[in-house]
């Protein structure tokens, strides 16, 4: 088979930059390890800045969207029995949107389907061939037939786990981790939300987050050990330690009930670089991980596709090289600015086993002037809206 863009991963950013590609007339393959079914079947983030908003307007995938998601203006912080509001609108003129990141996954996939995009599901032994050259190949298989496809770029969009990010030559790389010493234990419930916002909260206890994805469906998060596993908690007792964490006041009008969806996810801000090799660009999580804090995930994931998607329309339309001769650059100055971002708000927000009393007298102070100072409030907020691109 022969493309012009070889996408590896059918995740948000594959299949992002895929129908981008596809509204200029550009050919892509999407090449996903997993079932589609598999795919949908993953609860991750829930907040979208309006630079995602734009692009998936742009890819002509932004009407359920418009039509379900929600606008939030601000979002409520806690710590103890206090809370206060940061007012992005206020602060930035910008709201962000509450649509999970399932939902885009199934617009996306219902558009490059409309669209009878090629996208082949339970891939194996993808192997990324003479990335440096000016004819690189993917090779893979699928139910044990070896398939080929020659192409003129190649898209490494397949996570943190992927094959993409291992194609670069390690002494090419330069790698940057952090590894947070707790993780999240999330849980879906048909419930409704505890309060119209997302609340933010710092506890004695531990971080505890209070989002939603529709009017009678719930999305906490407990700050949790890493030694915890799902099945440690039951739902009574993740409830119980919720309503400990968030101000009492929102703790009683909580409604709980059986989740739908439990699990946890580990905390780690990541980033490599470069994030291009010869023909290989990488994009989205396959390049950096965040601690979700602060929603940048799929959000930085999208900027990524955005400098990508431009750069690639200026070689094929134009002529050009200098959009993908610059996305390495471009992309990771948004991303180091994500991975502070997300690293002040995780900072701010949990417990860490190593706090001294000093440390979390700092905690309440920054909580305190975030709470009073405007200058402070439109930095958060300008970061949480999403940077510019
Ligand atoms: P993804 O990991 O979503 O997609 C990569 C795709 O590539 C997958 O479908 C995978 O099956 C496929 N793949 C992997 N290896 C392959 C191979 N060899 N061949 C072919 N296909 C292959 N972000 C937030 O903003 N808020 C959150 O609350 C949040 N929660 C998260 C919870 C978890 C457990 C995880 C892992 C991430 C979370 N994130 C969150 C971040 C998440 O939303 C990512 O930023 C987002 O999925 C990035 O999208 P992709 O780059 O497409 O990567
Ligand atoms: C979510 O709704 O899943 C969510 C929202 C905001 C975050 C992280 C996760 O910062």
């Amino acid at each position: 088979m022969k493309t012009q863009v070889a996408i590896i991963g059918g995740g948000p950013s594959g299949l992002l930059l895929s129908q981008l590609l596809h509204t200029r007339g550009i050919d892509s393959v999407v090449l996903e390890r997993k079932t589609k079914e598999y795919v949908l079947g993953r609860i991750r983030a829930g907040v979208l800045e309006q630079g995602l908003v734009g692009l998936l307007e742009e890819a002509g995938c932004a009407g359920r969207l418009h039509a379900e998601g929600y606008v939030h203006d601000g979002t409520l912080i806690s710590y103890g029995d206090e809370m206060f509001r940061v007012d992005f609108t206020e602060h930035t003129g910008k709201p962000v949107i509450v649509y999970g990141q399932t939902e885009v996954t199934r617009d996306l996939y219902a558009a490059r389907e409309a669209a009878s995009g090629i996208i082949e599901f339970e891939v194996e032994d993808v192997v990324i061939n003479r990335a440096d050259s000016e004819a690189p190949f993917v090779t893979y298989s699928v139910g044990g037939e070896p398939r080929r496809i020659d192409c003129d770029f190649i898209a490494g969009c397949d996570g943190f786990h992927g094959v993409s990010r291992q194609a670069i030559p390690l002494d090419l790389r330069r790698e940057y981790e952090k590894v947070y010493p707790f993780g999240w234990l999330g849980i879906l419930s048909e419930t409704p939300p505890v309060n119209h916002e997302l609340i933010y909260a710092n506890s004695t206890r531990g971080f505890a987050l209070c989002s939603m994805r529709n009017e009678n469906l719930s999305r906490y998060y407990i700050q949790c050990s890493l030694s915890d596993k799902p099945e440690d908690w039951t739902d009574e007792a993740f409830w119980q330690e919720l309503k400990r964490r968030i101000p009492a006041e929102e703790a009683a009008t909580l409604v709980t009930g059986p989740s739908i969806e439990k699990s946890i996810a580990p905390l780690r801000s990541f980033v490599t670089e470069p994030m291009r090799w010869g023909r290989l660009f990488l994009c989205g999580d396959t390049a950096h991980i965040v601690p979700p804090t602060g929603a940048k995930g799929l959000n930085t994931a999208a900027s990524d596709v955005h400098y990508l998607y431009n750069g690639l329309r200026d070689f094929y339309e134009n002529g050009s090289s200098a959009g993908i001769d610059s996305y390495s650059e471009k992309a990771l100055r948004r991303v180091w600015k994500a991975e502070r971002f997300s690293w002040w708000f995780s900072s701010l927000m949990h417990r860490y086993p190593d706090q001294s009393e000093f440390d979390l007298k700092m905690q309440v102070a920054e909580l305190e002037f975030l709470r009073s100072n405007k200058a402070a409030q439109q930095a958060m907020a300008e970061n949480y809206v999403g940077l510019p691109y």
